[in-house]
């Protein structure tokens, strides 16, 4: 079986010829989309077992969605199709200099008609991980009920519960990711979020954000992704910092699940916080030099080589 389970929506990506903003885009690269199956994708190229759950239309961009993700590694046996709504699909250009374009075409998608009954507590067993994100409750009444279910089995299996809020204000206010998301936070066993989700999330600063999180007792490790881009680990042990390795941005999107796949495989080989901080902002830092989500994804042995040539590059 698979260590590590993630669930949420996979869409097609057109993203535009870099540096062209999106309405004057001609040429488009195709690939996929999807905070979750990011991290899928990140952790199968980092060596690990994972699988996505999901659903994609009965479509071709389903059928593009599901068969890039097999050969990135990524177990689809479990993902469903639904034959009466389309897949998911994501518009966007790349500039690391200046805002990027997201135009999501979404609402009503296969993935957003995830429902409980569509989670088997097979697809979860012998997992050490579930890897879930804010988006996918904000998507429908019926995935978040679905995503509450993966939290009860994960419990009851033993499995951690991995959760970034990945706060996308386009899909709900800061008031609908407060009251939806808010909670399914307090529930995980390891949080990965960004200082502003913490405080949006739960009210006052990222740091007193994490210690409560941790004084609720079902959570165990807060990594804090500083704005600076920087990070703090923080748990019941202590408190690491990792600072930014500078690099040159290609494409930002998608840092942040390629920094979640580092740390989760730093964490599943149990590798201490240290470590797994800097395999993380490692893996983060190799994935925004390449154009599109998923593209600049290393291999461990890439990032062992590139973890001591980015600690000796700059010290
Ligand atoms: O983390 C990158 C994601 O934002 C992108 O792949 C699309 O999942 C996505 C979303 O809902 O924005």
């Amino acid at each position: 079986g698979p260590e590590v389970v993630t669930c949420g929506e996979a869409m097609l990506l057109m993203l535009a010829e870099p540096g062209v903003p999106l309405e004057r885009a001609a040429r488009f690269s195709r690939s996929v989309a999807g905070a979750e199956s990011n991290v899928a994708a990140g952790l199968a190229r980092l060596g690990h077992r994972t699988r996505w759950l999901g659903r994609v239309g009965a479509d071709p961009a389903g059928e593009a969605v599901l068969r890039e993700l097999r050969a990135d590694g990524v177990d689809v046996s479990w993902a469903g199709v639904d034959p009466d709504a389309p897949t998911g699909l994501l518009l966007r250009d790349s500039h690391p200099q200046r805002g990027i374009d997201v135009q999501y075409y979404r609402a009503g998608s296969a993935a957003s008609r995830l429902a409980p009954e569509h989670i088997q507590p097979e697809a979860l067993a012998g997992a050490r991980v579930l890897h879930l994100s804010g988006i996918t409750p904000m998507l429908s009444a019926s995935a978040t009920e679905a995503t509450w279910r993966l939290v009860e089995l994960a419990r009851r299996a033993g499995t951690a519960v991995s959760f970034d809020p990945n706060v996308r204000l386009k899909l709900g206010t800061a008031h609908e990711w407060m009251h939806t998301v808010g909670p399914l936070l307090r529930e995980a066993d390891l949080v990965l979020a960004g200082e502003d989700e913490l405080e949006l999330l739960l009210g006052g600063g990222a740091d007193e954000g994490a210690k409560a999180l941790l004084g609720l007792g079902h959570t165990s490790a807060v990594v804090i992704k500083r704005r600076d881009h920087s990070a703090t680990a923080v748990s019941e042990g202590g408190q690491w910092d990792q600072r930014a390795f500078s690099v040159r941005v290609a494409d930002p999107v998608g840092a942040g699940d390629a920094f979640a796949a580092g740390w989760l495989s730093g964490w599943l080989r149990g590798e201490g916080p240290q470590r797994a901080l800097a395999e993380a902002a490692c893996v983060a830092a190799l994935a925004v030099q390449a154009p599109s989500d998923t593209e600049g994804l290393p291999t461990a042995a890439v990032r062992d080589r590139t973890l001591i040539s980015l600690t000796e590059g700059t010290d």
